[in-house]
């Protein structure tokens, strides 16, 4: 393996847990256009762009709206999310991530986020996770979803690293795609079959030890 100088990490999932509130926004919308969204079927919009989620959300309700109209579902979604995120702070953090990413540092790894989300600063502000990153990319910054590669290839860029002198944290089976296609080190947190072609597989961050030696 090339020597590590950088890590991206995916946000919601890996380093904070916000599909809770994706959830109940979602859920929101589904009622009010007249059908059940479940947990069960909000698992396949996890780490899915906000408007790939609407599509997946209206074939569960059998519905089908013109280019306008899914705007404007999604933006009234996204303005209840953000009403959730307006109170979210700290303790939102899943478990090691602090210590990981201060550890991390301490060791001279340079650190970015590469998620899908457009709410990433606010996300960020509010949980304190602002202070420990040198680059954020976010899906206000890339035009192709994951399993594209953008998103981490300009991290990288950001960062000044090779791509094979980064890894990626990723809770999604399109991430773990897009962190491969990249060339980059993979790194699967969970315990479902998307980290099957990622290069590690660990439940959480209490399970990372860095170095790897
Ligand atoms: P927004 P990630 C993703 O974040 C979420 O997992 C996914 O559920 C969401 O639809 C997507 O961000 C877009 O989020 O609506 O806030 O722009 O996992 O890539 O950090
Ligand atoms: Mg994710």
């Amino acid at each position: 393996m090339q020597k590590i100088k950088a890590a991206l990490f995916d946000l919601d999932g890996v380093l904070v847990d916000t599909a809770k509130y994706h959830y109940l926004a979602w859920k929101r919308l589904a009622r009010e256009l007249g059908f059940e969204f479940t947990k069960e079927d909000n698992e396949a919009l996890k780490g899915v762009s906000r408007m790939k989620s609407l599509d997946i959300l209206l074939s569960v309700g059998g519905l089908t709206f013109d280019e306008e109209t899914k705007k404007q579902l999604a933006t009234k979604k996204n303005a209840w999310y953000v009403e959730y995120l307006e109170g979210i702070d700290e303790s939102e953090l899943l478990k090691n991530v602090e210590n990981t990413l201060k550890h991390l540092r301490a060791c001279g790894i340079r650190t970015a986020i590469g998620s899908a989300s457009k709410n990433t600063p606010l996300i960020l502000k509010k949980t304190g996770l602002d202070q420990y990153f040198d680059a954020v990319v976010d899906g206000n910054d890339v035009s192709k979803a994951k399993p594209d590669p953008e998103v981490f290839l300009l991290g990288a860029q950001r960062l000044g690293c090779a791509p094979k002198e980064c890894m990626v944290f990723e809770d999604s089976l399109a991430g773990i795609q897009a962190a491969n296609t990249a060339g980059m080190f993979s790194i699967y947190l969970g315990s479902t079959d998307a980290g099957s072609n990622a290069d590690m597989v660990i439940r959480d961050m209490t399970e990372f030890h860095f170095p790897f030696e």
